[in-house]
């Protein structure tokens, strides 16, 4: 069973610089720039409840190459094949009376959020071409990879102040105000701050990061796209972040990050059975994730292992974001010799699972779900990397 082949950036770079040059009359690009998608290990639907959540990035990016213009005008092709639209796009740089609106193609709508939202001007027009190795709408933030990239495009035409936090917020409230999810920090955060050989406990609440070394070399973590995607996931990740804030306010408290198990089993008569299901896996996973930070440190992968599959069952369960293809999955996974844990990660409803196991159960792990599992999943064999960086041409 092939592992699905990951392209160097320094592949995506060349293929990029070839297609710029056909599309924009034989000049070659000055800037080169990669954002990396992520999985997250632990921690699911808590960032947007200030909670604990412990991603890593992917040497999965979206690459973006491209020149600034004498105009005030972008033009920005992509290539991504899973683009049904028109894959160029060109309009003019936002004015104070004239700001960027969401529109069609619909990609182009996380280039124009980030432009709207950055945090240096004046900007120049710009040609650019996007290049990416994150599966579209596998829940591995392709999105997240998108804007961190353009963003970081930006800086090198128009530089801001540095500060990476601020950025990654940016390219959040780009995804807010021009794709129209109310995702939280996480995806934006480690696509910007990741860490090669680390995964980051990020603490939504305060924005610090604490890196986890993840190295060993007789840990393998591996990626399974169950390639589906249910139509749920557009409505049913802000009717999650409603009800959440709906549990916090009967709580009394300004996030369910300040709320204990004690705080709601007493305030249970308060609540549908619904939002106090949502509310229960909030604040176990918080805490749920916590202690794998912990358990990663020790090199306990058993128990982190353990965790993981209790992450899983609140969400197939409580937060009720799974689907039988994540179930299946992960249940396939679960029963090979040499696996600790496995998870769907990311939103829900689709996308990906995420497995720890021995590099010596690799092979076996991936027979056995390929067996199992009743579609065709897509493997990658991941380790932790660099989050967005200026690349050399
Ligand atoms: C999506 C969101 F974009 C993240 O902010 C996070 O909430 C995640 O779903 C669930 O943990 O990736």
């Amino acid at each position: 069973m092939a592992n699905h082949p990951i392209p160097t950036v320094e592949q995506l770079v060349a293929k990029a610089r070839g297609v710029y040059s056909e599309t924009f009359g034989g000049k070659c690009p000055n800037i080169a720039v990669c954002a990396p998608g992520r999985v997250n290990l632990i921690g699911e639907h808590t960032d947007y409840n200030q909670g604990f959540v412990l991603p890593m990035a992917l040497p999965l990016v979206t690459v973006v190459v491209g020149s600034q213009t004498s105009g005030k005008s972008v033009s920005m092709l992509t290539l991504s094949e899973a683009v049904e639209e028109s894959q160029r796009v060109d309009f003019d740089l936002p004015t104070s009376t004239s700001p960027l609106l969401p529109g069609k193609p619909c990609w182009a709508n996380y280039v124009k959020g980030v432009i709207q939202h950055y945090r240096g001007h004046p900007l120049p027009g710009f040609q650019a071409v996007i290049i990416s190795s994150v599966p579209l709408g596998g829940g591995l933030s392709s999105s997240a990879s998108l804007e961190v990239a353009v963003y970081t495009f930006l800086q090198q035409l128009c530089p801001d102040d540095g500060d990476k936090v601020a950025k990654a917020m940016a390219c959040q409230k780009a995804e807010h105000t021009h794709a129209g999810v109310p995702c939280g920090i996480m995806d934006q955060y480690v696509s910007v701050l990741g860490r090669a050989a680390h995964a980051l406990l990020i603490d939504c609440r305060s924005l610090e990061a604490t890196p986890v070394t993840l190295a060993d070399p007789s840990l393998v973590i591996l990626i399974t796209n169950s390639n589906v995607r249910h139509s749920l996931t557009g409505s049913e990740y802000p009717t999650r972040r409603r009800q959440c804030e709906e549990a916090a306010a009967v709580l009394g408290k300004s996030s369910l990050r300040d709320a204990t198990l004690e705080d709601l089993q007493a305030a249970r008569g308060g609540m549908d059975g619904v939002t106090y299901r949502r509310a229960r896996h909030v604040i176990e996973e918080i805490e749920r994730t916590a202690q794998a930070a912990v358990a990663l440190r020790q090199e306990d992968y058993t128990e982190f292992g353990k965790l993981m599959v209790e992450s899983h069952n609140s969400l197939r369960d409580q937060y009720e974001v799974s689907c039988k293809e994540l179930d299946d999955l992960v249940s396939a996974a679960v029963e090979v010799k040499g696996v600790y844990g496995s998870r769907m990660t990311g939103g829900g409803f689709g996308g990906c699972t995420v497995t720890l196991l021995q590099a010596d159960a690799v092979e076996l792990a991936k027979q056995r779900i390929t067996e199992k599992y009743n579609g065709s999943p897509t493997f990658y064999i991941t380790t932790p990397s660099e989050g967005a960086q200026v690349l050399s041409l």
